[in-house]
């Protein structure tokens, strides 16, 4: 699937208002992981701020896409936001909560995470609630250009084994470097065209 153009649609907070008549891919994951820039990387635009400074991104961020199969990118507030209050981890989550439950056409959840890190416990909470709802994601290890090939091999197995899943589920990106687009773009396509039957 190739990417032509991408638009910024939208930022909400209320995530009843996320939707709209297009399938949507949202990416969810702890604060600073990269969210902002996978998308920018994806979109081939810097339409998401992105910043050094963890919780950067509180609001739900819709983009369009336009494609073969166009969808709508949701960038969602990071979680485990080390200097949060426990109220906007609870808002988080409650907000986040609804997004998934309110009733959008989830086509697919990125979950991101910092391929230098062990999965967090926020992470594991993530993948099994994903699993309850019988979500479809797929977690996409960023940052890959912080290590090097054999450590890369390493980290991939570590992350896969913790989360219970297998190494050829995770797909592994650079945000900065552009690696792995081509991946994640097969998998988006892979999952909305199952999708467009419906
Ligand atoms: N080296 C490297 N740095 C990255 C990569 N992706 C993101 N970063 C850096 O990590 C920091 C956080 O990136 P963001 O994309 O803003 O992270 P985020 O997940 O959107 O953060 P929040 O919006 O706060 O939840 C920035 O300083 C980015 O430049 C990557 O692939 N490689
Ligand atoms: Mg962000």
């Amino acid at each position: 699937m190739k990417i032509r153009s991408a638009e910024f649609v939208k930022s909400c907070v209320d995530p009843t208002e996320a939707g709209g008549y297009l399938p949507q891919v949202c990416v969810a994951g702890r604060s600073n992981c990269g969210k902002s820039t996978l998308l920018n990387m994806l979109m081939g635009a810097r339409l998401c701020k992105t910043s050094q400074t963890p919780g950067r991104t509180r609001l739900i961020n819709v983009f369009r896409v336009n494609a073969e199969m166009p969808f709508y990118l949701v960038d969602l507030p990071g979680y485990g936001y080390h200097k949060a209050q426990k109220s906007l981890a609870d808002e988080w989550s409650d907000r986040t909560d609804k997004y998934f439950k309110c009733g959008n056409a989830i086509a697919q959840v990125l979950c991101l995470m910092d391929i230098r890190r062990d999965p967090s416990d926020l992470d594991k909470v993530l993948i099994n609630y994903l699993r309850d709802l019988e979500l479809p994601f797929t977690v996409v290890l960023t940052k890959s250009d912080k290590l090097s090939k054999a450590q890369t091999g390493n980290a991939v197995m570590r992350i896969a084994a913790a989360l219970g899943l297998a190494r050829d589920d995770l797909i592994v990106t650079s945000g900065t470097k552009g690696s792995g687009k081509d991946a994640l773009l097969t998998r988006l396509e892979g999952v909305l065209s199952v999708d467009d039957g419906i």
